[in-house]
């Protein structure tokens, strides 16, 4: 397995990813051929389950980009499935400390690097045996900061074996830090990213962040972060019917971009 969103970090190359909350084969299909290095699946708040998942990344195979999936929570069961079910690496949410990044990164390998229990059953299936000789440099293992304890961390965080990138959620950081949501520009949001961004460059790891609008997702790579996701298959149909709707109207009022999920 070469995973190709993990390799162009590890190349110092940025990346595009989109989000996918809907259970819906079809859009899936359709945003993995547009062109984003990587698609995630999420688990925690798509609205989506395991099930659901066992279509999608079928669906999307064979396209030239990396499925990750968002795991609910911080479970070796949970990530294990996933990564079981096809996916090439699990972002995984509110790791607020080291000890939760070696929970995160162990479930990801197979020993003697972690605890991953071995039954790749969908890898085996497209891939054979062959998928367990570089299972373990290639699954990307991607740790969410997004709370005042994961930003207190971050250091340890960041320098954790096995941990490939940090993937900051703004909005639940914003609340951590106790802003409105949203907040962005305030100087304590900038301070908390500063200090994230000086972690993994210390550490030699990749840094994402989830990208509200387009434009965030650019002003994002422009200020040093690896990778971000340029939006999700809710915000882009909700756009594009506002979008339709302020043009066929006349009225460019309502042709506001407000963030969404
Ligand atoms: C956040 O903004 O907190 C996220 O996790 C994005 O989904
Ligand atoms: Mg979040």
């Amino acid at each position: 397995m070469i995973n190709q969103a993990l390799n162009h970090w590890r190349a110092g190359e940025s990346s595009l990813g989109v989000w996918s909350n809907l259970p819906d084969i079809h859009l899936a299909e359709t945003l993995a051929r547009m062109g984003f290095d990587w698609i995630c699946f999420d688990l925690q708040h798509g609205l989506m389950d395991y099930g659901d998942l066992t279509r999608l990344l079928p669906a999307i195979c064979g396209q030239p980009l990396t499925p990750l999936v968002r795991v609910a929570a911080n479970q070796p069961e949970q990530i294990g499935k996933v990564l079981d079910a096809g996916a090439q690496g699990v972002i995984v949410p509110m790791v607020n400390t080291a000890e939760d990044a070696q929970r995160a990164v162990a479930a990801c390998r197979y020993p003697p690097a972690g605890t991953r229990s071995c039954g790749p059953l969908r890898d085996a299936m497209i891939e054979g045996f062959q998928y367990l000789a570089t299972a373990n440099e290639q699954v990307a293992c991607i740790v969410m900061i997004e709370t005042e304890e994961g930003l207190a961390n971050v250091e340890a965080i960041a320098a954790t074996p096995g941990v490939d990138a940090i993937f900051v959620g703004p909005m639940d950081l914003c609340y951590g830090l106790g802003l409105a949501p949203g907040d962005f520009t305030n100087d304590k949001f900038k301070a908390a990213i500063a200090r994230i961004l000086a972690a993994t460059k210390a550490a030699g790891i990749a840094t994402g962040m989830f990208g509200y609008t387009a434009q965030m997702a650019n002003d994002v790579l422009n200020n040093g972060f690896d990778f971000a996701s340029a939006g999700t298959d809710v915000s882009f149909f909700r756009s594009g019917a506002q979008q339709a709707l302020a043009i066929a109207s006349g009225d460019d009022e309502s042709n506001s971009r407000e963030a969404v999920y």
